[in-house]
C-alpha cells in the first residue's frame, strides 16, 4: 500500500496556547510528511512487503530486508509514532475511568504518574519519545530514541509524548520541561481511556 499522511482530526490551532499554530502545522505537514514519503520511498520495489500496515511493519523488522530495515524501523516509526501522537491531543478531556484507577493502581496516586513520566521525558538524552504503555492491564511508562516505537518490542502504547525539539521549540525554545508540562493540559484522557480498554 502506499501509506499517506492522516488528518489531525483538529484545527492547527485547536491546541493553543498549549502547543502554537505554526509549531503543530509545520510538525504535521513537515516532519509527519517526510515519514511517510520517506518510509514509501524504502517501500518502493519490496512488493512483498505492499500488503502491511506501518505497524504490521515496525512490529517484525526482522522480515523486512536488511537493506531498507534502518528506513522503515526510523520512518515507519515516524509514520506510526506521529499518527499515534495527534489523537491523544485535546483540551479539557477530564481523567477518570479505568485508565485513572490503573494510574492509582500502578503508580500510587496521579501526581506520583506525572512526576515520573515527566521526569523520564525531560532526562530522555537527545531525541526521543515517552510513553504509557500497558502489558496485560499492567502500565509501564518506558522511553524510546528516536523514532523507535513500542510496538518493535511488543508493547501496546496508550499515551505518548514526541520530545523532539521540533515537537516544542519554537515556542518553548530549549525549556522541555515547560512543554511537557503544558502537555498535561490538552491529554485526551478520552481516548486513552479506549486504548486502555481495547487493550485490557
Ligand atoms: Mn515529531
Amino acid at each position: 500500500m502506499t501509506h499517506t499522511l492522516p488528518s489531525l482530526g483538529y484545527d492547527y490551532d485547536a491546541l493553543e496556547p498549549f502547543i502554537d499554530t505554526k509549531t503543530m502545522e509545520i510538525h504535521h505537514t513537515k516532519h509527519h510528511q517526510t515519514y511517510v514519503d520517506k518510509l514509501n520511498a524504502a517501500l518502493e520495489g519490496h512488493e512483498s512487503l505492499a500488503g502491511l500496515t506501518v505497524n504490521e511493519l515496525i512490529s517484525d523488522l526482522a522480515r523486512v530486508p536488511e537493506e531498507i530495515r534502518t528506513a522503515v524501523r526510523n520512518h515507519g516509526g515516524g509514520h506510526s509514532n506521529h499518527s499515534f501522537f495527534w489523537p491523544l491531543l485535546k483540551t479539557d478531556v477530564p481523567l477518570g475511568g479505568a485508565i485513572l484507577e490503573a494510574i492509582e493502581r500502578d503508580f500510587g496516586n496521579f501526581e506520583d504518574f506525572k512526576s515520573e513520566f515527566s521526569t523520564k521525558a525531560a532526562l530522555l538524552f537527545g531525541s526521543g519519545w515517552t510513553w504509557l504503555t500497558t502489558d496485560q492491564g499492567k502500565l509501564t511508562i518506558v522511553t524510546t530514541p528516536n523514532q523507535d516505537s513500542p510496538v518493535s518490542t511488543g508493547k501496546t502504547p496508550v499515551l505518548g509524548l514526541d520530545v523532539w525539539e521540533h515537537a516544542y521549540y519554537l515556542k518553548y525554545q530549549n525549556r522541555r520541561p515547560d512543554y511537557i508540562n503544558a502537555f498535561f493540559d490538552i491529554i485526551n484522557w478520552e481516548k486513552v481511556n479506549n486504548l486502555f480498554l481495547a487493550a485490557s
